[in-house]
């Protein structure tokens, strides 16, 4: 394996052991030496490629939205909008789920102290940025009433996801999280998507597993890809 390769797994798998922790216990109560034990990195390892317990949180951090692996193209994109919140709501369940996702999500929304100096506004803009980014499509497509903003409904959808993810989490451990997803789709895209669009739109919650399935496949189809280009260059 090339060194480069064996870095970026080294890195890896530090980050994907910090945002276990992470998840575990919160910000405050992570050392390094959980980090360690939990990834069997030894310290050299570990301080190349992060310096300090904040840096490694704000890398867990930055890594949330680019964890929500591509889902299937739909030829709505306000479908695929809620594919994307499905697939989410399943990744941030505890067995089925992404321990990035996970942890990157604790740390986003455990209030933390001034003084941990964690950037939380990093992912929240990264989904606002990305949902935005999708409605905008959506718009240009003429799936949207002509006098919605994207930019306002963005924010409202990112704020409304994390609402329901912390009631979730509170009440059923995240077991009815794709439940309140579509339920929160059902009642809100009424107001933005036109009538042709609406009734097309697929709300039931059972679709996240098929979702989470094929994002999958996908993701393995593109890893294969990746690879088979890295070959062609060496
Ligand atoms: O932006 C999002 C989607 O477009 C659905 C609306 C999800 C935003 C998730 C925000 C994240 C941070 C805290 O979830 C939390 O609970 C995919």
């Amino acid at each position: 394996m090339a060194r480069q390769e064996r870095a970026i797994r080294t890195r890896r798998a530090i980050l994907v052991a910090a945002a276990e922790v992470f998840d575990e216990v919160g910000y405050e109560a992570a050392t390094i030496s959980d980090v360690l034990k939990k990834s069997g990195m030894t310290k050299g390892a570990l301080y190349f490629h992060f310096t300090s317990k904040e840096e490694l949180a704000q890398a867990v951090l930055a890594a949330q939205v680019e964890s929500l692996p591509r889902v299937p193209e739909q030829e709505l994109k306000l479908q695929q909008s809620l594919d994307e919140a499905l697939l989410l709501a399943y990744l941030l369940k505890r067995d089925t789920g992404d321990p990035i996702v996970q942890g990157s999500v604790r740390l986003t929304v455990d209030q933390g102290s001034p003084k941990d100096h964690l950037n939380r506004r990093v992912p929240m803009r990264a989904w606002q940025d990305h949902t935005r980014a999708l409605f905008q499509e959506a718009k240009a497509k003429g799936e949207v009433l002509p006098h919605a903003d994207v930019d306002s409904l963005a924010k409202l959808f990112v704020g409304a996801f994390t609402g329901v993810q912390v009631l979730s989490r509170i009440m059923t451990g995240r077991a009815d999280l794709a439940e309140r997803v579509a339920d929160l789709y059902r009642h809100l895209m009424p107001s933005i998507a036109v009538p042709g669009v609406l009734v097309r739109l697929d709300f039931t919650p059972e679709r996240a597993a098929r979702i989470h399935r094929e994002a999958m496949e996908l993701r393995e189809a593109d890893a294969a890809e990746t690879e088979a280009e890295g070959d062609l260059e060496d």
